[in-house]
């Protein structure tokens, strides 16, 4: 196969094309004289499904790899621009998808004002000063009083010294963020719409928002349009995620909610650090997400830290070694994001660039080495993505096309033959032919019925196991998770000085934030992998009773078909030149981005705490308590922390008491909604498309053809009518089965 960049576009053109042919023929079918009853609805309606999912369907790229290592600039290379901002923030972070557009377009997602609310309150659980809230309602940002006594916590406890704890405390950072941009963006929340777009011009405004924590934490999604170059294809989406070694665990967690749906990842490294700890991490994560089949890895260098080519080569060779580690053989690539960057942006780069850029191309070595490294990795990566969106997203789109077009082949034979019997004959083929069709026609409800039966049993087992796996007491995940609570240790012995450095309730705050931080790295690096290799150990199940399923069917449709032929050949109707074609397996994957069909976001398992209730850790007169537990004890205090450590424990102890209340709550939700939206409607989704792809083929021997005994009759001009018409549509067929045939060929090799 010629694996030019552009074949798919054409390929997909021609794909439309024979689609809106066949689209035409049904049109034809309705000027046959007498014809009221359109035969044909199902097909067409297929047709036109058929080209709104060749246009939507979409195959994603993530681009991913450890901070600052050069993500988003090896995708403005890629596209040519410098389309997206480089070196954005840290503390808020959203995944930028960039997809092929007509003019360049920047679309910003803005969260509801109960996401940011819901949001706050969370990163509200147990921060001091904050138990304010008379009547417990809920925080709400747009209230100007809730504003002010957020403004107060927060300088009352000072942020400062909190980050001074070597901790940034990413609550703090983010509920100033929110209260600090909130002036701003006020006026586009709530908008009927949530969108914002930055068009043509006004494009590049997108980064001031993207740049600025305050305005950037608002966001729920980013989509830029991007007119594409010669690089963005089609039905193509790239997606810039953030450095993956990032302090907030439920950054990852967006990233892997990415990449289950991506099928291609793209690794950026940098030279000048190598293979880091965080980069083993997140390659470890990758691998047991099962998704180092496609991968391909790029070595991001700067000229400037390598003293010649040779040295640059050995740190290249040490990290292919230690990825080979998790990745045996992996697809490597080393170039200058960078240098091609500038290099393509001619007269926009600025002085300083410019500079550097041409001491970059005076480094000959260092400059063919990058060139025709690149070269290189276009190259193998575009025939990759080439034949990928061949296959994945064009193939099943040929074949259900190639069905339709030889069932209408056929109907336009048959009625042909039927005509140009004598009115007797005609009549007589007809009346058995009706009766060949009721029988059909059962035969079809069998096989619903049956195929009911077998999603029944499908559901019946994936539940099965989903509630063992993540039953909220004995299920493998809750047990691991509560021991991670259980196991969890304070080391006390520092709290002293905190408690009177910084009082009871902000010491207790911390404890609460690096346990959390524990606990979330811990779900996003160990729990997250798991529950994915389960859904796709499901899915594989699943996928297995498919197989199975599919080919008794296909054996049983193809023996029922061929007895109706052959009825037919009784009757005088010309043997038939289309032949079932075979079925194939279901494309269980493309259902699922056609439908949107994606387990619940990885995201929401970090949403436990938001059961967390702080009342019930920080009871109302605490310190009170603190002082009748003194009083209590025998002998006489020896100073006032002792009892303030006391309180503090008992205080981890409710705290590790709500996150397991909490835990069990969002297991059981996940749980519900693991089966629900997603297994249960995935099995529905397959089987209904099962159905109708092998119903496809009864189409034609299931049609009525009363409307023929109509014509039958008919006078002679209209007789002669529909025969033209019907010449005319199976010549029309015939040229469309032999594109089909070409197109087909098109995916072999
Ligand atoms: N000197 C030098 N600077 C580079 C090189 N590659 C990228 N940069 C710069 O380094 C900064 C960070 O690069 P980005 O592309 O934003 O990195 P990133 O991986 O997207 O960073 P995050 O998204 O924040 O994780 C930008 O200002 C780039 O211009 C290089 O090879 N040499
Ligand atoms: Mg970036």
């Amino acid at each position: 196969m010629n694996t030019d960049i552009h074949d798919f576009d054409v390929i997909k053109g021609d794909l439309l094309q024979v689609n809106t042919e066949i689209l035409a023929l049904f049109e034809k079918a309705r000027t046959i004289p007498g014809m009221s009853k359109f035969p044909f609805d199902g097909w067409e309606k297929v047709g036109h499904s058929i080209e709104e999912q060749i246009h939507d369907d979409i195959l994603r790229v993530a681009v991913v790899g450890a901070i600052k290592s050069g993500k988003s600039t090896f995708v403005n290379s890629l596209l040519g621009g410098d389309y997206l901002k480089r070196g954005a923030g840290v503390v808020t972070s959203i995944v930028t998808r960039i997809r092929k557009s007509s003019q360049l377009t920047a679309s910003l997602d803005f969260k509801t004002w109960d996401d940011v609310n819901t949001d706050m309150q969370q990163a509200m659980i147990l921060f001091p000063s904050l138990n304010w809230r008379p009547d417990g309602g809920g925080f709400d940002i747009r209230r100007e009083e809730d504003r002010r006594e957020l403004g107060k916590a927060l300088d009352s406890v000072s942020v400062e010294k909190l980050i001074s704890k070597e901790t940034l405390d990413v609550n703090g950072v983010l509920l100033t963020s929110y209260l600090k941009g909130y002036g701003r963006v006020r006026e586009m929340i709530g908008r009927s719409s949530e969108l914002q777009k930055f068009e043509k011009s006004n494009f590049s405004r997108h980064k001031d928002f993207v740049g600025d924590d305050s305005l950037a934490v608002y966001l729920k999604d980013l989509e830029l349009g991007i007119p594409g170059g010669e690089i963005l294809g089609e039905n193509i989406e790239i997606a810039d995620c953030q450095g993956i070694d990032s302090l907030n665990p439920l950054h990852l967690a967006m990233i892997q909610d990415y990449l289950l749906r991506a099928h291609l990842i793209i690794y950026i490294l940098s030279s000048r650090t190598g293979i880091r700890q965080a980069d083993m991490r997140f390659l470890s994560i990758i691998r047991k997400m099962g998704l180092m089949e496609n991968i391909f890895f790029v070595v991001n260098c700067d000229f400037n830290e390598h003293e010649d080519i040779d040295g640059l080569k050995a740190v290249v060779a040490r990290i292919r070694e230690e990825i080979s580690v998790v990745k045996p053989g992996p697809k490597l690539f080393t170039f200058s994001t960078l240098f091609h960057l500038l290099d393509g942006l001619d007269d926009t780069i600025t002085r300083r660039d410019r500079v550097r850029m041409e001491q970059w191309q005076n480094e000959k070595e260092f400059s063919d080495f990058s060139h025709s490294e690149r070269a290189r990795f276009l190259s193998t990566f575009f025939e990759k993505l080439t034949r990928d969106r061949f296959t994945l997203l064009l193939k099943n789109h040929v074949e259900r096309v190639g069905i339709i077009a030889a069932g209408l082949h056929d109907w336009t034979e048959i009625n042909n033959d039927i005509l140009r019997k004598n009115t007797e004959g005609a009549k007589e083929v007809l009346t058995r032919i009706e009766t060949a069709r009721e029988k059909l026609n059962q035969q079809k409800s069998l096989i619903k019925n049956t195929l009911d039966g077998t999603s029944q049993k499908a559901k019946r087992e994936l539940g099965r196991d989903v509630d063992r796996f993540l039953d909220v007491r004995y299920g493998d995940l809750a047990k691991d998770i509560n021991g991670f609570v259980k196991k969890y240790t304070v080391d006390y012995s520092k709290n002293e000085s905190d408690i009177e450095e910084m009082g009871f309730s902000t010491t207790l705050y911390m404890i609460f934030q690096d346990f959390k931080r524990a606990l979330d790295r811990y779900m996003a690096e160990t729990i997250n992998p798991r529950l994915i290799e389960f859904i796709k150990k499901e899915e594989g199940k699943f996928r297995d009773l498919l197989d199975t399923t599919v080919n008794s069917y296909d054996a049983l449709v193809r023996d029922v078909l061929q007895k109706h032929e052959e009825t037919l050949k009784g009757l005088g109707i010309s043997s038939r030149s289309y032949r079932a074609a075979e079925m194939h397996s279901v494309d269980m994957e493309g259902l699922k981005r056609r439908n949107a069909l994606s387990a619940p976001p990885l995201v929401s398992t970090f949403r436990y705490t938001a059961k967390i209730r702080t009342e019930a850790i920080m009871r109302r007169g605490f310190y009170n308590v603190v002082k009748v537990l003194k009083k209590l004890m025998k002998k006489p205090i020896q100073n006032e922390q002792e009892g303030e450590i006391f309180a503090l424990k008992d205080g981890v102890k409710r705290i590790k008491q709500e996150t397991e209340n909490s835990i069990a709550f969002h297991l059981k939700d996940y749980k519900e909604n693991l089966k629900f939206q997603y297994l249960y409607k995935l099995v529905d989704s397959v089987s209904e498309n099962l159905l109708e792809t092998l119903l496809d083929r009864f189409n034609v021997f299931t049609t009525d053809m009363s409307e023929m005994a109509g014509l039958v009759d008919a006078e002679q001009s209209a007789k002669e009518k529909a025969v033209e018409i019907l010449k005319s549509m199976e010549a029309g067929s015939r040229e469309v089965l032999e594109d089909i045939s070409r197109l087909r060929g098109e995916f072999e090799s």
